[in-house]
């Protein structure tokens, strides 16, 4: 059997965000972010995990960049710590902060490795929350003025942006259910309201590297795109998929893309549809280089009466990992970036993020063989390899996570690295999977 073969300027990379493992909390003059509050509400975090130390990456990242180069890993995301360059949200800028992303740059430099920077992976500063969050249109100023500090602090090094991760996330599951942090419940008016702010806060991020990012910077989303799957290939399924592909994304992407809300979600929104003022959609809507996609999960469909998409529940002996949501269902990967191309095409896709989380541990013999994350990957990356083939323009992968890290509300308990973390020690050991993709990277292709 011949190994399945990428094209070679196929980016192979690998993810992580800064709350999830810099750690060194309180260090250096960086203020609290939401997160920091979240996790000590009681109840909130699995097991009460805070994100103090997390992987301690902030004293470690010149290991952990030794170990990616020897890995063979070329391409890094990585995300910025708005409440490290300002303590306060806005204001004064943290000059200890500043630095330290220079260090960390450096130290990428030297390994050989680029860097893919998210603005914004969710640690809001919590003096922005205490003055409203994302519910008041402050958040835009203050986001436009962090934007343009760090587009100029490191424009000259860093040439990918990706301005804003998950807007669904911190927005509805952070003020809508209070499943994540800041953990309100607020109407959906005010829901729906966040979710416009969140938008300009891209377009400003858009615009900051238009402005100071210098010669070569590009710029995209990072969107969990919600994908449906065809419960099989006949035409009719297909067509009921896309249908519910249009409507579970149409917010997002007709925003971003058509530069306007769409009138299915106004008019289903009704009175609480958010309050837009004249010029937004300009900002919001400014042409980005590429669009990112965190793809981990779907949902089949199929056609029902009159061909209108029906959402299948999945039977509880389904196959999932260790995260209850995460059910494995490898076309997402073909469907979504297909179905994005043919309606809002052609733009280069990076699938920003995919993985598998575990509660796996090391065995006695100190190796981790998580044969079932590589076998997720191996099949999930076949199918996008088939989108590909079909026409849907995807430029990167990016794997989550290079190694584990704090699962948000799942506190340490879920693993998502190809490397394991040893959070008593600090000790870092790739997993079978880790080496898998090492010689992924290597041959660039399926091997
Ligand atoms: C997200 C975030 C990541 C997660 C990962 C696994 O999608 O929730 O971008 O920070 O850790 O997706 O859940």
């Amino acid at each position: 059997m011949q190994p399945i073969r990428f094209p070679s300027q196929f980016t192979w990379g690998v993810a992580t965000a800064a709350a999830q493992i810099e750690g060194a909390a309180f260090t250096d003059g960086k203020g609290p972010s939401v997160w920091d509050t979240f996790c000590r509400k009681p109840g909130a975090v699995h097991n009460g995990d805070t994100l103090d130390v997390a992987c301690d990456h902030y004293h470690r990242f010149d290991e952990d960049f030794a170990l990616m180069r020897q890995l063979g890993i070329r391409n890094y995301r990585l995300s910025i710590a708005w409440p490290r360059i300002f303590p306060n949200g806005d204001g004064e800028v943290n000059q200890r902060g500043i630095d330290f992303y220079h260090r960390l740059f450096d130290s990428l430099e030297r390994h050989g490795i680029t860097p893919w920077v998210t603005m914004f992976h969710w640690d809001l500063p919590q003096a922005l929350e205490d003055r409203g969050g994302w519910r008041v249109r402050g958040v835009v100023d203050a986001f436009a003025n962090y934007a343009d500090t760090i587009v100029r602090a490191y424009g000259s090094r860093v040439k990918r942006w990706i301005t804003l991760n998950e807007i669904f996330c911190f927005t509805q599951l952070g003020y809508g259910n209070g499943q994540k942090a800041p953990g309100a419940r607020e109407s959906e008016a005010v829901v729906n309201q966040t979710y416009h702010h969140a938008l300009l806060c891209h377009g400003h991020g858009v615009r900051a590297v238009r402005e100071f990012g210098g010669r070569g910077a590009q710029v995209g989303l990072t969107d969990n795109a919600i994908v449906p799957v065809p419960v099989d290939l006949k035409p009719e399924n297909i067509a009921a998929a896309k249908r519910a592909f249009v409507s579970e994304n149409i917010r997002t992407l007709d925003a971003i893309f058509r530069g306007r809300y769409a009138s299915a979600y106004l008019k289903a929104a009704g009175a609480a549809a958010p309050k837009v003022q004249r010029g937004d959609f300009k900002l919001i809507s400014a042409p980005t280089d590429f669009i990112g996609f965190n793809i981990y999960t779907g949902h089949f469909v199929r056609a029902g009466k009159r061909g209108a998409p029906e959402r299948l529940p999945f039977p509880s002996s389904y196959p999932r990992s260790d995260c209850s949501w995460l059910y494995l269902l490898p076309q997402v990967l073909y469907w979504g970036p297909k179905f994005f191309t043919e309606l809002y095409g052609p733009l280069p896709i990076y699938v920003t993020e995919h993985g598998a989380g575990y509660n796996e541990e090391m065995d006695a013999n100190g190796e981790v063989l998580d044969l079932h994350r590589r076998e997720c990957v191996r099949n999930y990356l076949r199918e996008l390899r088939a989108a590909m083939r079909d026409g849907a323009p995807v430029k990167g992968y990016f794997l989550w996570s290079f190694m584990d890290n704090y699962e948000w509300e799942d506190g340490y308990d879920r693993r998502f690295g190809i490397v394991h973390n040893d959070f008593t020690t600090q000790r870092r050991t790739p997993k079978l999977s880790a080496k898998w993709y090492a010689d992924v990277i290597r041959t660039n292709s399926l091997i």
